[in-house]
């Protein structure tokens, strides 16, 4: 019996990396009556027949962290990308995939790509989130810019890679290690929107402990568990502000003593974050309801 980890599963198949090379195995039928998948990511213990050099999952290590859309177990951090242009930025679905992230309990970096195209406007986003108190990158596939630092943020994380269509996720990890050669897809030229090139879910190695997968799409995000009264605890700046609200279980609306409100007029919290807030949190809300 080997430990290994899943990078990717087709049609019955699970590739199983083990270090030094990665088997095809099957799942034991035992897990279809236990009606448990296999998982990209999954940790597993697996036995290899020594004939055809294929194997046989026999263990699924308890998981400590399961997606699922992308359906990835053992991820640790979330890396969103958005680029500044081209698509263009869209503050609402950033906003979004920090709340999906912390209701996910990963690590959340945000990167800005296609900085060449804008690098005033990337500044100021780059700035703005800094500033709230997030994790956040400017990169280039262009010039470059940014790659570096991105490649020591990944170290010996589980990372996936999170935004819409075209910002450039793929050619991202392309840069990171080029032997990797994804798929990655022009612009649509009217709607300059990407075109879902990426279409599996799949971890790529970077070293042992580092891995990274380019998810596609990922524009169904998972957040309508979230109670509607801590929604507020997964924006840091109204978190901060929300501390001297009148009312413990103030939601920001319209409460008097709402300190949220009072921080948004003075400009202490940007109103982008706080329409968004309000947004999001009629979402759940309209979830609930039903
Ligand atoms: N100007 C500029 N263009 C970029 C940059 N990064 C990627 N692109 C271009 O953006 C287009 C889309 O890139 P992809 O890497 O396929 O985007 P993706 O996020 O993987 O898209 P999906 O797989 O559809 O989700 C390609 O034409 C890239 O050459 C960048 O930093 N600057
Ligand atoms: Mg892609
Ligand atoms: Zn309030």
């Amino acid at each position: 019996m080997v430990d290994g980890i899943i990078l990717k599963g087709i049609g019955g198949f699970y590739y199983v990396d083990i270090g030094n090379s990665v088997i095809e195995c099957r799942a034991r039928g035992l897990f279809r009556e236990k009606e448990i998948e296999p998982l990209v990511g999954d940790k597993v213990s697996i036995r290899i027949n020594k004939e055809d050099n294929r194997g046989y999952i026999e263990e699924i290590y308890p998981r400590k962290t399961m997606l699922n859309r992308p359906p990835i177990a053992n991820v640790t951090q979330l890396i969103i990308v958005m680029s500044i242009d081209n698509p263009k930025i869209n503050l609402w679905f950033l906003d979004k995939l920090i709340v999906a992230g912390h209701n996910s309990d990963l690590n959340i970096i945000i990167c800005i790509n296609k900085s060449d195209i804008d690098p005033i406007k990337s500044n100021e986003i780059v700035s703005m989130y800094k500033e709230i108190g997030y994790t956040t990158i400017r990169t280039s596939t262009k010039n470059h810019e940014g790659i570096d630092d991105l490649r020591d943020i990944l170290r010996n994380h589980v990372s996936v890679l999170a935004g819409p269509s075209g910002v450039g996720k793929s050619s991202l990890i392309n840069l990171i290690n080029p032997s990797f050669k994804l798929k990655t897809g022009e612009i649509s030229k009217k709607l300059l929107r990407g075109k879902h090139t990426t279409r599996h879910v799949e971890l790529f190695k970077l070293d042992d402990q580092t891995y990274i997968s380019d998810t596609p799409g990922f524009s169904s995000l998972y957040i309508n568990d979230i109670n509607p009264y801590e929604l507020d605890t997964y924006f840091i700046d109204i978190n901060n502000s929300s501390k001297k609200c009148k009312f413990s279980n103030c939601l920001h609306i319209n409460e008097p003593g709402c300190n949220v409100l009072i921080d948004v007029k003075n400009g202490k919290i940007n109103k982008s974050r706080y329409d968004n807030y309000i947004l999001i949190l009629n979402e759940i809300k309209n979830y609930r309801r039903f």
